[in-house]
């Protein structure tokens, strides 16, 4: 039996995300305080995703959130290897509350409409669902394999109906909102879809066909969500007018 996990490379990694939310999250508590009150809705949310974050990368330091699960086999034909695969799932459980946040912050800047708003926010939950139901499939033999990359299809599939409705409604929606609005909502709308796009490829590496160890699998998630959480934030929180502070008062 072969376990694949993280070693000490992986879990100084792990240390090193939670200090660069926590930091990220004192910065934006910093900014918040200094903000008008009518002025903080996207201090709110954004200060939201990153506790989230923060708590979801200590509790993955501690080591809690974590399984070993069945995959393929990859021996030589005949010796038969069982492998487990260590799998981080308090990343979906991250994500389950994050990516709604952060689709919120990008359809209140475009000024969606509540409907279009939750028809994105229930599909990218299906999205994370789906794609953890992937990632928990035992795949020692073929069938269990195709049931994976069904799931993934699945959560695939989802994560083009999310960026379909968000990117054609939330366009057309921001022709209506300030004269700034539009250019930010495309930059930052824009960049989120390009930086999404590489975690189904890093899940793809990873649980999807163990082709990287899973010290390079925490490496290359952690850096995507400090760009997607951490990155956004900071842009979002730059570069907005009041006039484009979200439809509530904090
Ligand atoms: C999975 C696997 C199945 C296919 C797809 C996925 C997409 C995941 C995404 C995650 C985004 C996370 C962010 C986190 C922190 O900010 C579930 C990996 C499509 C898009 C932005």
């Amino acid at each position: 039996v072969h376990f694949l996990h993280a070693t000490h490379v992986g879990h100084t990694a792990l240390w090193v995300f939670f200090t660069l939310f926590t930091i990220g999250l004192v910065g934006v508590l910093f900014l918040t305080v200094r903000a008008e009150r009518r002025n903080r809705y996207f201090y709110g949310v954004s200060s939201l995703v990153l506790t989230i974050a923060m708590v979801s990368y200590l509790a993955m330091a501690t080591g809690l959130g974590v399984s070993f699960i069945p995959i393929a086999n990859h021996g030589v034909q005949g010796s038969l290897h069982h492998f487990f695969r260590q799998l981080y799932w308090a990343r979906y459980v991250d994500w389950l509350f994050t990516t709604p946040l952060l689709l919120l912050s990008l359809a209140s800047l475009a000024g969606l409409s509540p409907a279009s708003t939750l028809a994105v926010i229930l599909s990218d939950v299906f999205m994370i669902v789906t794609g953890l139901f992937s990632a928990i499939t035992p795949a020692r033999w073929a069938a269990g394999e195709r049931a994976r990359w069904g799931w993934f299809g699945v959560s695939s599939f989802a994560f083009l109906v999310v960026w379909g409705i968000l990117l054609s409604n939330g366009l057309k929606a921001a022709n209506y909102r300030p004269r700034s609005t539009k250019g930010l909502f495309t930059l930052l709308a824009g960049g989120t879809f390009l930086v999404w796009m590489a975690y189904p490829i890093v899940f793809g590496l990873s649980e999807g066909a163990n082709r990287i160890t899973v010290n390079a699998e925490i490496i290359a998630y952690g850096v995507l969500d400090v760009i997607a959480k951490i990155g956004f934030t900071y842009l979002l929180l730059f570069l907005h007018t009041h006039e484009e502070t979200g439809p509530w008062t904090l």
